[in-house]
């Protein structure tokens, strides 16, 4: 075959399919493969136009299409389908040779094929790749992690189908090997978050605002507009405005109340529960999904009338709706800060270098959670990288601080109410444990040398101590 490919795709479903025409209309000449030959000859036959593709039939023949060092996109169903088409490539491959896995893989499974494959003198490049179906067409956010040699071959090329913002591309080296499958994790957990916590606005300005939902979309346009700028607003407002053509109804009205979900927040809170990071934002918001879904612990507590508050208050001190909009915002820098502070920790625990101002920058377009304020996330970030929270940022700061009084009141209110606002009232107990002076972990601290001889630290001198709790006087020792 005498014309090369500069990059090939194998995995040919709807990701696959976009992310290779992305690459063609950017004017790289694309191999292509699936397993089933079937998908590959259907893009060439309805895209073929759009570009230069080389479609092969086998495994052989598209390694062989392909300049040295390969590339090689791997976008199949994440798991075992990921592990047997590395099976399958990796015999056939060179030294030098890149796989690029832009799947949704675990960065376990990162970690473990990149170590794999490095000891075969392959790069193995784990590529978190957000955005869906439009953003693999139209420029996706992309955050590739493996060998950082591997990105002066491969960044050009994502860089140039990646989104961009203000030219700039939203694609950068994350770090080595699961850096970039792990940064995209958190991604979707700070998603989950995100999604939560704009439905609990949703709810109270609906239940307590007595808002139609066509109302709160007007709401939601609005904030658009303003510091709460972003995709998930702005496809809030679409979704409340939609009408179910059947019923005249809201529809919202007539979808089930369960959420459903994929894993990539479960997988978020487990690592974080790992690294013993507080992603409570995060956890209430795949808790609150799971609770959703409980169809017979709900149906249970409705038959049996679980009481709610006897009398429902009204919204006191200030006005609803600019008191929800205060509360979303504060909320959403809580959690926002504690997925950043997950990918610090990761970034220490496994020594990846993560740059967290690089993270908000990719952020910015073609992906889900694209916002205007993560300009600021990166702002604070390019000041100082080793922010211990978002939450000290002087922007962060003052966002909250004026944020208070109304986030308070409608935690108070969702209370009062009997009105369920997980997101919001978790992340204000966030708030207020971490500016405390004094939190009680210190009696939790007696209680667990008391019953385990755990030892405690005193806070007038160093060292550690034990309490002999069953000796007459309990005197202390030092432990
Ligand atoms: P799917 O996740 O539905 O996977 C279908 C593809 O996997 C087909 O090409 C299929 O080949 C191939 N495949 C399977 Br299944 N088992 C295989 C095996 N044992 N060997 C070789 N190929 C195998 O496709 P998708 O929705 O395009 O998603 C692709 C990846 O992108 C996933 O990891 C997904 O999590 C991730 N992702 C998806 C989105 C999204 O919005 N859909 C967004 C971001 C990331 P066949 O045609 O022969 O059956």
């Amino acid at each position: 075959m005498s014309q090369k490919a500069q990059i090939g795709v194998t995995g040919l479903a709807v990701m696959g399919r976009n992310l290779a025409r992305n690459f063609a209309r950017h004017g790289h000449t694309v191999a292509l493969h699936n397993r089933s030959y079937g998908r590959t000859k259907e893009l060439v036959e309805e895209f073929g136009h759009e570009g230069t593709f080389l479609p092969a039939e086998t495994a052989e023949q598209f390694v062989a299409s392909l300049e040295r060092p390969r590339r090689v996109v791997i976008m199949v169903k994440a798991g075992p389908a990921t592990d047997a088409v590395i099976d399958e490539f990796a015999p056939l491959l060179e030294e030098g040779d890149m796989l690029i896995d832009a799947g949704n893989a675990h960065y376990a499974d990162t970690r473990r094929r990149e170590a794999a494959l490095k000891a075969k003198g392959l790069h193995f490049v784990g590529a978190g790749v957000s955005g869906g179906e439009e953003g693999a067409l139209h420029g996706p956010s992309i955050m590739p992690g493996g060998p950082k040699e591997s990105y002066e071959a491969l960044g050009p090329l994502l860089e140039d189908i990646a989104a961009k913002v203000d030219g700039e591309p939203c694609c950068v080296h994350v770090g080595p090997d699961g850096a970039g499958h792990f940064v995209k994790m958190v991604h979707n957990g700070i998603e989950y978050a995100d999604m939560q916590l704009i439905a609990e606005a949703y709810d109270l300005l609906r239940q307590v605002g007595g808002l139609s939902p066509e109302e709160i979309a007007g709401t939601f346009s609005e904030w658009n507009e303003g510091r709460l700028g972003s995709y998930l607003i702005e496809i809030t407002a679409e979704v409340l405005k939609q009408v179910d053509a059947a019923t005249g109804k809201p529809f919202v009205d007539i979808v089930v109340d369960r959420a459903e979900q994929k894993g990539t927040g479960r997988w978020t809170v487990q690592a974080a529960l790992d690294l013993g990071v507080p992603v409570s934002g995060i956890a209430e918001s795949v808790f609150a999904r799971a609770i959703s879904g409980g169809v017979q612990e709900r149906e249970a507590a409705v038959s049996a009338g679980l009481p709610g508050p006897s009398a429902g208050a009204d919204h006191v001190g200030g006005d609803l709706r600019a008191d929800v909009e205060q509360a979303l915002f504060a909320s959403k820098i809580v959690a926002y800060a504690q997925g950043f502070q997950q990918i610090q920790a990761a970034s220490k625990e496994y020594g990846w270098d993560i740059d967290p101002g690089a993270m908000a920058k990719i952020w910015r377009a073609g992906c889900i959670i694209r916002a205007k304020f993560l300009d600021f996330i990166k702002q604070a970030y390019d000041k100082n990288n080793e922010l211990p929270t978002l939450l000290v940022d002087q922007y962060f700061l003052d966002a909250v601080a004026g944020a208070q009084d109304a986030w308070r009141r409608v935690v108070v209110t969702a209370a009062q109410q009997g009105i369920p606002a997980p997101g919001f009232s978790s992340a204000l107990a966030y708030y207020d444990s971490l500016r405390a002076q004094r939190l009680p972990a210190a009696l939790i601290q007696g209680q667990r040398d008391f019953f385990g001889a755990h030892t405690y630290q005193r806070v007038d001198k160093p060292g550690s101590f034990h309490t002999l709790w069953a000796a007459e006087g309990r005197p202390e020792v030092d432990a």
